[in-house]
């Protein structure tokens, strides 16, 4: 007599209560709640505890689906890749199940793959960590509507957190830890925290950033045609050789806002940069008229603050200790800043280590005393505005 094993049944799946409650409760109704079938059938929750299923529940997500990761490290042998969309109203949404701590290792990638690959719009991710890519951590190509919140990308073989391509368009990035990125196949050259490069849009935010030591650049607007808001944010030693790379290429800005003779308004405001090996905050080649405002750059290797060849409009940034003077060209305007005579408030602390105190459970920056001036008139708050 044969036995027959029973199927095993797909586990984790089931609708949220509330959204089976409310499909219930509209059944035949669907016009009036606002609800078709279509997408009634697409709001669903999928629970992963193994890699195999995380693998699986990226590839098939589609709009109205979350995925909830249990606590634990994953560690998969492709890239995670969807070229699914969301919609504003049922995003495709990555997040921990439960208060978990979860952790995507992509030391078991093939080389040159890319840890988290996204081609598509509404994808909300939060609370995960995403580390030791053999290339970049995070990439999200072309897409409308992102959140992408509370994030650490750490330790990738490329850059850390990606936004490129054309129509990339009001995505936010809130709450961004970057750091120890390093592609050694270029010898640290291309590695930043974040990178909005290739592409276009308008709309993007990236605010409550920490890049630091990186082997290239903190944030770095490479090549990107479209105004970036970037506030609230600290870029510190990034572009040190700390991996004792004999040919070292990195260059070490905290803020690089464009190259490749783009001319985009940025909006740089509340952000500082200390201790990176280049410059604190650089237009690179962007000539674009960027409002560089309340920022605080302190003891960079460059300058702090480089703007020569543009037309950024630079207001109340308080610039110290830099290696190299502060470069203004002769059609940036710059009114009460350091150094247009504003003198410099005295700063309660300098003690780099306190960047690193960890962040508030709501992923808010940690409160520190670092480079606080406590003045309202000049530098930034290092904390939000
Ligand atoms: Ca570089
Ligand atoms: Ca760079
Ligand atoms: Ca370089």
């Amino acid at each position: 007599m044969s036995v027959t094993r029973m199927k095993p049944r797909k586990r984790g799946r089931y609708l949220f209560g509330a959204a089976a409650i409310a499909i219930a409760g509209a059944a035949g109704l669907g016009v009036q709640y606002g609800l078709n079938p279509n997408e009634a059938a697409a709001s669903q929750e999928v629970v992963v505890g193994s890699t195999a299923e995380l693998e699986a529940a990226i590839e098939d997500a589609a709009a109205g689906t979350t995925i909830s990761v249990k606590g634990g490290t994953y560690k998969p042998t492709s890239s995670l890749h969807s070229e699914a969309s969301g919609t504003a109203s049922a995003p495709i949404t990555l997040q921990p199940y439960g208060n978990g701590e979860v952790i995507v290792d992509g030391s078991g990638l093939p080389e040159e793959s890319w840890l988290l690959a996204i081609h598509g719009s509404y994808w909300h991710v939060s609370d995960m960590t995403f580390e030791n890519s053999t290339a970049h951590g995070v990439v999200v190509t072309s897409s409308t509507g992102g959140v992408f919140k509370n994030l650490t990308t750490a330790n990738n073989g490329d850059t850390g957190f990606n936004l490129r391509g054309d129509d990339t368009v009001n995505n936010l990035v809130e709450n961004l830890d970057s750091y120890g990125n390093y592609d050694a196949a270029a010898n640290g050259e291309n590695a930043d925290g974040i990178a909005v490069k290739f592409g276009t849009g308008s709309g993007n935010v990236i605010r409550g950033a920490r890049l630091f030591e990186n082997s290239d650049d903190g944030l770095d607007f490479w090549s990107f045609a479209g105004a970036v808001r970037v506030e609230d944010s600290w870029a510190w030693s990034n572009g040190e050789n700390v991996w004792d790379d004999s040919n070292f290429q990195g260059d070490g800005n905290g803020f690089k806002l464009g190259g490749d003779d783009e001319a985009v308004p940025h909006k740089i405001i509340n952000n500082a940069a200390w201790d990176n090996v280049a410059n604190g905050f650089t237009e690179n080649s962007n000539t674009g008229q960027m409002q560089i405002y309340r920022n605080t750059a302190y003891d960079n290797g460059g300058s702090g603050f480089w703007f020569q060849t543009g037309t950024a409009r630079l207001a109340r940034n308080l610039s110290a200790e830099g290696g190299s003077a502060d470069v203004l060209g002769s059609r940036t305007v710059s009114a009460a800043n350091t150094w247009d005579g504003v003198s410099s408030p005295a700063l309660a602390s300098t003690d780099g280590s306190e960047a690193y105190t960890e962040r508030g459970s709501d992923g808010s920056l940690p409160a520190v005393d670092l480079l606080v001036t406590g003045s309202s008139a000049i530098g930034a708050t290092m904390g939000y505005l």
